[in-house]
């Protein structure tokens, strides 16, 4: 049985029904988060790429501060469009570095194989496909250099609040007295800007999560009628929380690969976390878990922090 397989029956048999949000991103997946990326309620890419495009200076002033030769992994690097800044402000600077880009998607490695050199053709570039921890060794035993270490995008959000901290010392575990981490973390705020970010108005998140339904169907025969669910998602200003659920329109059964899970009107599948945090939170996790913030970035309206963890 594939994971997939076996992860999908584990959530549709749990008391409260999930699914995995890591299986949002098949082909189509990856489209409809560009488009909610795209979208003009969606802030968290925006903020960041402020981020990395107005204190870039800054940033290769903090880094290099640190040390002069280093490594840069980045974890789930996708099409680094705001990662290659960073880059490009370390060539201008004649910084000695490697970049190790990450990512489960095969696709996505070639691509910046590809792509990266013609924008940067003094890059030294060496991409990894698979996982961020097994990848992470795989970048120590090509270069034994420090590693600044990148996690953008709040992707840190998508790791429940109480689980956070164990995934940040695991994190921790592979890194060595003085490697960095620059991290992404999406700020509490105004619950209602927080809410419609993910619920904008163009259905993309919308059709984000109910891809995930379709993508059963069509790999492990399943037969989910899309038009029987809708969307909901939730903020409480109070934990940071925001979740994603999708809800039974009506009383009905459905089938996964011969598996039969019964839904009553108004019953949830919980989808997705995304965690907003505050600025003390973040230092808070840091130093529980055995690193030390050393700079906060953020953007003009303080939406988005962007901070520099040292081992
Ligand atoms: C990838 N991750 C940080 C996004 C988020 O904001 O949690 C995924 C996403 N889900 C819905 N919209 C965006």
């Amino acid at each position: 049985m594939s994971q997939f397989l076996e992860d999908v029956l584990k959530g549709l048999s749990a008391k409260e029904k999930y699914l995995q949000s890591k299986y949002f991103y098949d082909a189509n997946g990856d489209k409809l988060f560009q488009s909610i990326m795209g979208s003009k309620e969606y802030y968290p890419t925006k903020c960041e790429m402020e981020i990395f495009t107005q204190k870039t200076s800054e940033l290769v002033t903090v880094l290099t501060g640190q040390n002069k030769e280093f490594d840069i992994v980045e974890l789930g690097a996708g099409d680094a469009t705001k990662s290659v800044h960073l880059l490009k402000g370390l060539l201008d600077n004649k910084v000695t570095f490697t970049y190790f880009p990450v990512d489960i998607s095969a696709n996505v490695i070639d691509l910046l194989q590809n792509e990266l050199p013609k924008k940067l053709p003094t890059l030294k570039l060496q991409g990894l496909n698979g996982e961020y921890f097994k990848m992470l060794e795989k970048a120590k035993t090509l270069s034994d250099k420090i590693k600044v270490v990148l996690f953008l995008g709040s992707n840190i959000g998508n790791v429940p609040l109480e689980k956070a901290g164990d995934f940040v010392t695991l994190l921790r575990q592979h890194l060595k007295p003085g490697d960095l981490v620059l991290i992404g973390f999406d700020l509490k705020k105004d619950p209602k800007t927080i809410l419609d970010a993910y619920n904008d108005s163009c259905g993309f998140t919308r059709d984000f999560n109910l891809n995930l339904l379709r993508r059963i169907n069509n790999e492990l025969q399943g037969n989910f009628n899309l038009d029987n669910f809708y969307h909901y998602p939730t903020y409480d200003p109070a934990t940071g929380a925001t979740k994603s659920y999708i809800v039974s329109k009506v009383e009905q059964q459905v089938s996964v690969a011969e598996n039969l899970f019964d839904f009553s009107e108004g019953e949830s599948i919980f989808m997705e976390i995304s965690q907003k945090y505050t600025v003390q939170q973040t230092d808070e996790l840091a130093k529980q878990t055995g690193f030390e913030p050393i700079h906060h970035f953020y953007d003009t309206k303080k939406w988005f922090l962007d901070a520099i963890w040292r081992c």
